[in-house]
Protein backbone atom coordinates (compact mmCIF):
# COMPACT_ATOMS: atom_id res chain seq x y z
CA UNK A 1 0.00 0.00 0.00
CA UNK A 2 1.47 3.09 -1.16
CA UNK A 3 1.94 5.98 1.28
CA UNK A 4 -1.14 8.67 2.45
CA UNK A 5 -0.63 12.03 1.73
CA UNK A 6 -2.66 14.75 3.49
CA UNK A 7 -2.24 18.62 2.51
CA UNK A 8 -3.03 20.75 5.86
CA UNK A 9 -3.72 24.29 4.93
CA UNK A 10 -3.65 26.26 8.31
CA UNK A 11 -1.62 29.14 9.56
CA UNK A 12 1.74 28.93 10.76
CA UNK A 13 2.09 30.94 14.65
CA UNK A 14 5.50 30.90 14.91
CA UNK A 15 5.43 30.64 18.92
CA UNK A 16 2.39 29.02 20.56
CA UNK A 17 1.93 25.31 19.32
CA UNK A 18 -1.09 24.93 17.00
CA UNK A 19 -2.53 24.95 13.45
CA UNK A 20 0.20 24.27 10.96
CA UNK A 21 3.31 23.35 13.88
CA UNK A 22 1.14 20.59 15.38
CA UNK A 23 -0.39 19.59 12.04
CA UNK A 24 2.94 18.06 10.53
CA UNK A 25 4.56 16.58 13.22
CA UNK A 26 1.28 14.74 14.04
CA UNK A 27 0.49 13.64 11.33
CA UNK A 28 3.87 12.90 10.25
CA UNK A 29 4.16 10.19 13.25
CA UNK A 30 0.42 8.91 11.97
CA UNK A 31 3.44 7.23 9.41
CA UNK A 32 1.28 10.23 6.95
CA UNK A 33 2.69 12.60 4.39
CA UNK A 34 1.91 16.41 5.28
CA UNK A 35 2.47 18.83 2.74
CA UNK A 36 1.43 22.34 3.39
CA UNK A 37 -0.44 25.49 2.15
CA UNK A 38 0.15 28.32 4.82
CA UNK A 39 -2.83 30.92 5.02
CA UNK A 40 -1.02 32.89 7.05
CA UNK A 41 2.42 34.08 9.04
CA UNK A 42 1.61 35.18 12.72
CA UNK A 43 4.60 36.02 15.47
CA UNK A 44 1.81 34.09 17.93
CA UNK A 45 -1.73 32.45 17.86
CA UNK A 46 -4.38 34.88 19.05
CA UNK A 47 -5.45 33.81 22.15
CA UNK A 48 -4.18 35.32 25.60
CA UNK A 49 -1.04 37.42 23.04
CA UNK A 50 -1.25 40.82 22.06
CA UNK A 51 0.82 42.70 19.19
CA UNK A 52 0.79 39.59 17.06
CA UNK A 53 1.93 40.12 13.53
CA UNK A 54 -0.34 38.67 11.13
CA UNK A 55 1.15 38.12 7.34
CA UNK A 56 -1.72 37.29 4.99
CA UNK A 57 -0.52 34.63 2.63
CA UNK A 58 -3.79 34.50 0.52
CA UNK A 59 -1.60 35.56 -2.73
CA UNK A 60 0.73 32.35 -2.21
CA UNK A 61 -2.33 30.27 -1.89
CA UNK A 62 -3.15 30.74 -5.59
CA UNK A 63 0.26 30.39 -6.58
CA UNK A 64 0.44 27.41 -4.53
CA UNK A 65 -2.28 25.64 -5.96
CA UNK A 66 -1.61 26.98 -9.68
CA UNK A 67 2.09 25.41 -9.55
CA UNK A 68 0.48 22.14 -8.16
CA UNK A 69 -2.17 21.50 -10.43
CA UNK A 70 0.68 22.22 -13.35
CA UNK A 71 2.61 19.22 -11.70
CA UNK A 72 -0.22 17.23 -11.50
CA UNK A 73 0.06 17.49 -7.68
CA UNK A 74 -2.84 16.16 -5.41
CA UNK A 75 -3.55 14.29 -2.57
CA UNK A 76 -5.87 11.61 -0.20
CA UNK A 77 -7.63 14.15 1.80
CA UNK A 78 -7.01 17.83 2.49
CA UNK A 79 -7.40 19.20 6.20
CA UNK A 80 -8.13 22.48 6.58
CA UNK A 81 -8.28 25.19 10.06
CA UNK A 82 -7.70 28.21 11.19
CA UNK A 83 -7.76 30.51 7.80
CA UNK A 84 -7.59 34.53 7.49
CA UNK A 85 -10.72 35.90 6.44
CA UNK A 86 -13.87 35.53 4.83
CA UNK A 87 -12.24 35.82 1.51
CA UNK A 88 -9.55 33.01 2.29
CA UNK A 89 -11.98 31.19 2.91
CA UNK A 90 -13.45 31.15 -0.62
CA UNK A 91 -10.64 30.49 -2.43
CA UNK A 92 -9.28 27.74 -0.09
CA UNK A 93 -12.82 26.46 -0.92
CA UNK A 94 -12.01 26.70 -4.44
CA UNK A 95 -8.12 25.54 -4.07
CA UNK A 96 -9.52 22.25 -3.21
CA UNK A 97 -11.83 22.08 -5.90
CA UNK A 98 -9.26 22.21 -8.12
CA UNK A 99 -6.86 20.09 -6.66
CA UNK A 100 -8.60 17.23 -5.37
CA UNK A 101 -9.39 13.79 -6.84
CA UNK A 102 -12.50 11.99 -6.80
CA UNK A 103 -11.50 9.88 -3.26
CA UNK A 104 -9.94 12.81 -1.92
CA UNK A 105 -11.70 12.79 1.98
CA UNK A 106 -11.77 16.71 2.63
CA UNK A 107 -12.14 17.40 6.34
CA UNK A 108 -12.95 20.80 7.61
CA UNK A 109 -11.65 22.14 11.28
CA UNK A 110 -13.84 25.40 11.34
CA UNK A 111 -11.33 27.07 13.86
CA UNK A 112 -12.61 30.50 14.30
CA UNK A 113 -14.22 30.66 18.13
CA UNK A 114 -14.21 28.96 21.62
CA UNK A 115 -15.98 29.74 24.92
CA UNK A 116 -18.96 31.49 22.84
CA UNK A 117 -16.82 34.18 21.10
CA UNK A 118 -14.91 34.40 17.79
CA UNK A 119 -11.52 34.58 17.97
CA UNK A 120 -9.90 38.30 17.36
CA UNK A 121 -9.49 39.30 14.69
CA UNK A 122 -12.45 38.07 12.63
CA UNK A 123 -15.43 39.79 11.48
CA UNK A 124 -19.49 39.06 11.91
CA UNK A 125 -19.19 37.71 8.20
CA UNK A 126 -16.57 35.03 8.69
CA UNK A 127 -19.04 32.01 10.03
CA UNK A 128 -21.11 32.66 6.86
CA UNK A 129 -17.83 31.69 4.48
CA UNK A 130 -16.86 28.96 6.76
CA UNK A 131 -20.24 27.73 6.70
CA UNK A 132 -19.97 27.48 2.99
CA UNK A 133 -16.36 25.77 3.02
CA UNK A 134 -17.64 23.20 5.39
CA UNK A 135 -20.43 22.26 2.90
CA UNK A 136 -18.35 21.16 0.50
CA UNK A 137 -16.46 18.68 3.39
CA UNK A 138 -16.61 14.79 4.25
CA UNK A 139 -16.22 15.71 7.65
CA UNK A 140 -16.26 18.81 9.90
CA UNK A 141 -14.71 19.24 13.41
CA UNK A 142 -16.48 22.32 15.09
CA UNK A 143 -16.20 22.87 18.73
CA UNK A 144 -19.76 23.76 20.60
CA UNK A 145 -19.23 27.73 20.14
CA UNK A 146 -18.17 26.96 16.31
CA UNK A 147 -21.49 24.67 15.94
CA UNK A 148 -23.91 27.45 17.65
CA UNK A 149 -21.82 29.79 15.21
CA UNK A 150 -23.01 27.88 11.73
CA UNK A 151 -26.06 27.11 13.16
CA UNK A 152 -27.09 30.44 14.69
CA UNK A 153 -28.14 27.55 17.91
CA UNK A 154 -28.08 29.68 21.18
CA UNK A 155 -24.45 29.00 22.85
CA UNK A 156 -24.44 27.23 26.53
CA UNK A 157 -21.87 26.73 28.88
CA UNK A 158 -21.03 22.68 29.81
CA UNK A 159 -22.56 20.83 31.21
CA UNK A 160 -24.60 20.14 27.82
CA UNK A 161 -27.84 17.67 28.30
CA UNK A 162 -28.07 15.11 25.98
CA UNK A 163 -30.92 17.13 24.03
CA UNK A 164 -28.82 20.24 23.36
CA UNK A 165 -26.09 18.48 21.69
CA UNK A 166 -28.31 16.12 19.65
CA UNK A 167 -29.93 19.25 18.38
CA UNK A 168 -26.94 21.24 18.10
CA UNK A 169 -25.06 18.29 15.85
CA UNK A 170 -28.56 17.72 14.12
CA UNK A 171 -28.36 20.72 12.55
CA UNK A 172 -25.20 21.27 12.02
CA UNK A 173 -25.55 17.84 9.68
CA UNK A 174 -28.09 19.31 7.83
CA UNK A 175 -26.99 22.62 7.25
CA UNK A 176 -23.75 21.35 6.36
CA UNK A 177 -24.36 17.50 4.61
CA UNK A 178 -21.07 16.72 6.41
CA UNK A 179 -20.54 13.98 8.95
CA UNK A 180 -20.05 15.57 12.50
CA UNK A 181 -17.39 15.38 15.00
CA UNK A 182 -18.58 17.94 17.79
CA UNK A 183 -15.79 18.65 20.49
CA UNK A 184 -16.22 19.66 24.12
CA UNK A 185 -18.73 17.85 24.72
CA UNK A 186 -19.37 16.92 28.13
CA UNK A 187 -22.74 16.01 30.25
CA UNK A 188 -21.19 16.26 33.93
CA UNK A 189 -18.01 17.04 35.90
CA UNK A 190 -16.13 13.36 35.18
CA UNK A 191 -16.06 12.93 31.31
CA UNK A 192 -15.58 14.71 27.87
CA UNK A 193 -14.75 13.78 24.33
CA UNK A 194 -16.69 14.16 21.61
CA UNK A 195 -19.84 13.18 19.50
CA UNK A 196 -19.45 11.93 15.95
CA UNK A 197 -23.33 12.40 13.81
CA UNK A 198 -22.55 10.12 10.81
CA UNK A 199 -25.10 9.27 8.14
CA UNK A 200 -27.85 9.81 10.38
CA UNK A 201 -26.44 8.26 13.48
CA UNK A 202 -25.24 9.70 16.46
CA UNK A 203 -22.38 8.35 18.74
CA UNK A 204 -20.30 9.39 21.86
CA UNK A 205 -16.52 9.01 21.91
CA UNK A 206 -15.39 10.22 25.66
CA UNK A 207 -12.56 10.12 28.26
CA UNK A 208 -12.05 11.14 32.16
CA UNK A 209 -12.42 14.90 32.30
CA UNK A 210 -8.75 16.96 33.09
CA UNK A 211 -10.34 19.87 34.47
CA UNK A 212 -8.11 22.62 33.10
CA UNK A 213 -8.04 24.38 29.61
CA UNK A 214 -5.41 24.38 27.39
CA UNK A 215 -5.03 26.65 23.93
CA UNK A 216 -4.23 24.56 20.96
CA UNK A 217 -6.11 21.08 21.96
CA UNK A 218 -8.56 21.87 19.10
CA UNK A 219 -5.73 21.41 16.47
CA UNK A 220 -4.01 18.81 18.16
CA UNK A 221 -7.55 16.55 18.33
CA UNK A 222 -8.11 17.11 14.67
CA UNK A 223 -4.40 16.40 13.67
CA UNK A 224 -4.93 13.00 15.41
CA UNK A 225 -7.93 12.49 14.08
CA UNK A 226 -7.13 12.80 10.37
CA UNK A 227 -3.37 10.83 10.86
CA UNK A 228 -5.93 8.11 12.32
CA UNK A 229 -8.51 8.26 9.38
CA UNK A 230 -5.48 7.98 6.63
CA UNK A 231 -4.63 4.76 8.68
CA UNK A 232 -8.01 3.27 7.57
CA UNK A 233 -9.74 3.58 10.87
CA UNK A 234 -13.32 3.94 10.89
CA UNK A 235 -14.78 7.55 12.04
CA UNK A 236 -15.57 6.45 15.46
CA UNK A 237 -12.42 5.22 16.11
CA UNK A 238 -10.51 8.16 14.73
CA UNK A 239 -12.17 10.10 16.64
CA UNK A 240 -11.40 8.12 19.81
CA UNK A 241 -7.75 7.97 19.57
CA UNK A 242 -7.70 11.45 19.12
CA UNK A 243 -9.88 12.18 22.19
CA UNK A 244 -7.56 9.67 24.78
CA UNK A 245 -4.14 11.19 22.65
CA UNK A 246 -5.70 15.07 23.49
CA UNK A 247 -6.50 13.73 27.43
CA UNK A 248 -2.69 12.40 27.55
CA UNK A 249 -1.44 15.62 26.28
CA UNK A 250 -3.36 17.68 28.49
CA UNK A 251 -2.17 15.09 31.31
CA UNK A 252 1.58 15.76 30.15
CA UNK A 253 1.54 19.52 30.36
CA UNK A 254 -0.12 19.57 33.62
CA UNK A 255 2.21 17.48 34.83
CA UNK A 256 5.15 19.99 34.19
CA UNK A 257 2.49 22.70 34.73
CA UNK A 258 4.00 25.33 31.77
CA UNK A 259 2.27 28.30 30.78
CA UNK A 260 -1.01 27.52 29.23
CA UNK A 261 -0.38 30.10 26.17
CA UNK A 262 1.90 28.35 24.51
CA UNK A 263 -0.24 24.80 23.80
CA UNK A 264 -0.10 21.69 24.77
CA UNK A 265 3.23 19.37 25.76
CA UNK A 266 1.89 16.64 22.62
CA UNK A 267 5.85 15.97 21.87
CA UNK A 268 5.87 13.74 25.21
CA UNK A 269 2.53 11.80 23.80
CA UNK A 270 3.36 11.68 20.64
CA UNK A 271 4.90 7.72 20.46
CA UNK A 272 2.21 6.68 22.40
CA UNK A 273 0.15 7.64 19.01
CA UNK A 274 2.30 6.05 16.85
CA UNK A 275 2.08 2.97 19.11
CA UNK A 276 -1.97 3.27 19.05
CA UNK A 277 -1.55 3.14 14.60
CA UNK A 278 0.86 0.68 14.60
O1 LIG B 1 -5.86 26.71 17.46
C1 LIG B 1 -6.57 27.49 16.59
C2 LIG B 1 -5.76 28.69 16.17
C3 LIG B 1 -4.96 28.60 15.06
N1 LIG B 1 -4.23 29.63 14.62
C4 LIG B 1 -4.26 30.81 15.25
C5 LIG B 1 -5.06 30.97 16.39
C6 LIG B 1 -5.84 29.89 16.86
C7 LIG B 1 -6.68 30.05 18.03
O2 LIG B 1 -6.68 31.00 18.73
O3 LIG B 1 -5.07 32.14 17.02
C8 LIG B 1 -3.45 31.96 14.73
Amino acid sequence: MSQKRVVAIHDISCFGKCSLTVALPIISACGVECSVIPTAVLSTHTGGFTGYTFRDLTDDIIEVAAHWRKEGLTADAFYTGYLGSAKQAEIVKGTIEMLRTEESMIIVDPAMADFGKLYAGFDSDFPLAMLSLCQGADIIVPNITEACLLTGMEYKEAPYSEEYIETLIERTALLTGADIVLTGVCFDDSRIGAAIYEKGELRYALTRKIPVVYHGTGDVFASAMTGALLNDRSLQAAVQIAVNFTRECIEKTLEENPEREYGVNFESAISDLFKVLE
